[in-house]
């Protein structure tokens, strides 16, 4: 793209200034754990703590109200860049996992019982594995898991038959895959889900930050993502919910705020979405999450998503012709890569790397069941942002290319 300049994005980012070591630029491909923050992002919540810090929903007084409409115009923000029908739709979480556990706790809970099935994916993230099977403890449900082709792709045909053959509540599906980088057919296994009666969670931990989301077009009933992934703070994640299915869930934890009325005797709920968010929220977090909002969306999610296929396709094609590399899932990925070296472990991958400048994630990437049905216990992985280069991708190539010369057997 002529007009996407990684220059003048990577001089948005204080923290890509530095050495690594002396003479080694840091190189930071770790961005499916954490990405990094913009200056426009550190300032806004410098900004709030400065000038208006004060609880919000409670206060009449000036810099509560202040705190509160900026808190509250956030919602709007993330409802626009979700393509959300309602502002309402938004409840603020800690993050994916949080969001997922509410939604395990509070429709789950209140919607699945024994009997029942709950389809997910090997490929699943642990967060969107574990609160199913306590779940399934707790109810007696059962959990079937879509299996992963060779090519890194989901097991269609399972879907199609689970569906047609059992009682299934819900089907939940990660939309990118942290480790494989399979974009998952989202439309599709909605479409099917909804034909036969089940509802649809997906975990766009992976996706929201990195390609145009619309939860309209796609028609997704729930939707989670956590803000630390997208130039957005720590301690900040969206479960996204249709309406009405918000309107029907019981609330998540009790406290502060998520009360309309208190008695000694019982209570009753606020509305949708504060029924959903008990105590001090993260205020400073959330009004981080919108200015990370709009620096993204000022430089355009479609020109994200492009910007990071040209990396991985140039990362993939070169990566992949390499002797005694490994490289895991198909051509066709969002922007990460994992990989081992034949002869070495990941985690000595990822210190050599390091040792280059280069910091990459090793280990299961909270993705044990697929790595058990990789037949492998652990990999290393390169994931890619909006500012990263192919320069820098040329610096991680060659630093795999000599861990594989001098290291391994
Ligand atoms: N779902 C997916 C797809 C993820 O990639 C992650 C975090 C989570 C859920 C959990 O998000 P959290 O913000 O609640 O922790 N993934 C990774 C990763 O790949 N490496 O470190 C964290």
């Amino acid at each position: 793209m002529s007009n996407y300049d990684v220059d003048a994005i990577r001089a948005d980012f204080p923290i890509l200034h530095q050495e690594h070591s002396p003479g080694k630029p840091l190189i930071y491909l770790d961005n499916g754990a954490s990405s990094q923050r913009p200056e426009a992002v550190i300032e806004s919540m410098n900004d709030y703590y400065r000038r208006y810090h004060a609880n919000v929903h409670r206060g009449i007084h000036k810099l509560s109200a202040e705190a509160t409409d900026a808190y509250e115009r956030v919602r709007g923000k993330v409802q626009r860049f979700i393509n959300a029908e309602r502002e309402q739709e938004i409840v603020f979480t800690r993050g994916t996992t949080e969001a997922v556990n509410l939604v395990m706790q509070t429709w789950g809970r209140q919607n699945i019982g024994a009997g029942d099935v709950i389809i997910a994916t090997v490929m699943e993230h642990h967060a969107n594995i574990v609160p199913w099977q306590m779940l399934a403890a707790e109810k007696g449900c059962t959990i079937r898991y879509l299996s992963v082709l060779d090519d890194g792709s989901l097991n269609m045909a399972q879907l199609d038959e689970w569906l047609a053959t059992e009682s299934v509540k819900l089907v939940t599906v990660i939309h990118t895959s942290n480790t494989l980088g399979t974009i998952n057919p989202v439309a599709e296994i909605t479409r099917k889900a909804h034909d036969s009666g089940a509802l649809i969670l997906v975990d766009a931990a992976q996706s929201v930050p990195h390609m145009p989301v619309d939860v309209q077009s796609l028609n997704i009933d729930f939707l989670v993502f956590s803000g630390h992934k997208m130039c957005g703070p720590t301690g900040v994640g969206v479960l996204y919910a249709k309406y009405d299915l918000l309107e029907a869930m019981p609330p998540f934890m009790g406290g502060g705020d998520m009360i309309e009325r208190v008695t000694l005797e019982g209570s009753t709920w606020n509305e949708v979405p504060h029924k959903f968010e008990a105590g001090t929220p993260s205020i400073a977090e959330v009004i981080g999450l919108g200015a990370a909002v709009d620096y993204l969306e000022h430089i355009g999610m479609t020109s994200i998503h492009e910007h990071e296929l040209q990396i991985v396709n140039y990362a993939y094609g070169q990566i992949s012709q390499m002797d005694g590399v490994q490289v895991y899932g198909g051509a066709d990925r969002g922007g990460l890569i994992s990989f081992n070296i034949n002869g070495l472990h990941a985690h000595d991958v990822a210190q050599i790397l390091d040792s280059e400048g280069v910091a990459v994630r090793s280990g299961h990437h909270c993705t044990q069941p697929l790595h058990d049905a990789l037949g492998i216990s652990a990999s290393a992985r390169a994931s890619f942002y909006l500012y990263n280069t192919r320069e820098e991708v040329d610096v991680w190539l060659s630093a795999v290319e000599k861990a594989r010369r001098v290291f391994a057997r």
